[in-house]
């Protein structure tokens, strides 16, 4: 049986030479950002990542088809399709029978990235535990993907919508390092501390692709989580966004916003009440990553 997989010609190409490539989601496309600024922003990422000397690969399902790599045409499509499916390791399957179009989260462009032998991915920010989630249970599938499948992930830390000492704990019980890149601190998204020191630090690409490695050659089932902060010049400080995501949460909670809707809901909530900031925050570390995520790439292609 052969994979459901179809490749863009860049992605082929890439591949045939072993060139570097990096994985990108698209669910930060059509439920992270509003349109036109999501087509804008996943052309400015992978042009950022071709920039760097790595081949970008975009993943959505399609057609009963993953596709690694969209051309311009599919991404604007994409990107104008706001009832696409939202993506998990649970509905993955189920979305490729169905021949509808969705777009992958962390976790399913983690499994579909691996599939496709793609080892580094970049987006804005994982999925994590939800505060109140000792009543709620709500924790992203995004964590225990990170505990599975061997993809190294490259992210602004986890989103600050999120309860991070959990989601800390969390990484830490499934055996996923969490690497904070350049900085001791555990960045928090839009900002570039959290407060919380991350278990692990590395200073540049080549430390680590040389942790991937090492994983794999041990055996170690799993990704790796980078947490690169955001840069200085774009981000909100801690104490402005703040009392954004409280007022944001407090209406999810009265509305009775739950599962998939959460996240896009507060992102959306959070969009409104700083006034479009917080999205601008949100396209330069994406961009930011995609830049790391290239260089990681290109380290681990020079040691195979
Ligand atoms: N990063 C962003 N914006 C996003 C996401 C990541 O900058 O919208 C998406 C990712 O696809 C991630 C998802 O997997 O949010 C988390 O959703 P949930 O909390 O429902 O697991
Ligand atoms: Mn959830």
């Amino acid at each position: 049986m052969t994979l459901p997989l179809s490749f863009s010609p860049e992605v082929a190409a890439a591949r045939t030479n072993g060139a570097p490539i990096v994985a990108l989601e698209s669910t930060i496309i059509t439920h992270g950002m509003p349109f036109p600024q999501n087509l804008e922003t996943a052309r400015r990422v992978e042009a950022e990542v071709r920039a760097a000397g790595a081949t970008p690969a975009t993943i959505a399902v399609m057609s009963g088809r993953i596709h690694i790599g969209l051309d311009d045409e599919t991404l604007e499509r994409l990107a104008r399709t706001p009832d696409a499916m939202k993506l998990s390791r649970a509905d993955l399957a189920a979305c490729l029978t169905s021949g509808r179009t969705g777009a992958t989260t962390v976790a399913a462009t983690m499994i579909s990235a691996h599939l496709a032998g793609i080892g580094v991915f970049a987006t804005g920010g994982i999925g994590g535990v939800h505060r109140g989630a000792e009543t709620s249970f709500d924790v992203s599938a995004d964590l225990h993907e990170l505990a599975k499948t061997p993809v190294t992930v490259v992210a602004a830390g986890a989103k600050a919508i999120l309860d991070l000492p959990k989601t800390l704990e969390l990484l830490e019980t499934l055996g996923v390092p969490v690497i904070a890149y350049g900085q001791d601190d555990f960045p928090a998204f839009w900002s570039r501390a959290s407060g919380l020191r991350a278990p692990l630090r590395m200073d540049n690409a080549g430390e680590i692709a040389a942790a991937h490695a090492m994983r794999a050659r041990l055996g170690l089932a799993g990704g790796q989580l980078v947490a690169n902060p955001i840069p200085e010049a774009a981000e909100i400080p801690r104490e402005e966004i703040v009392p954004h995501i409280e007022r944001a949460l407090a209406e999810a909670t009265a509305q009775g916003i739950a599962a998939k809707a959460v996240t896009p809901f507060l992102l959306q909530r959070i969009f409104e009440l700083t006034g479009g900031r917080s999205l601008e925050a949100n396209i330069a570390l994406v961009l930011n990553n995609a830049r790391l995520g290239a260089a990681i790439a290109r380290a681990l292609a020079a040691t195979h």
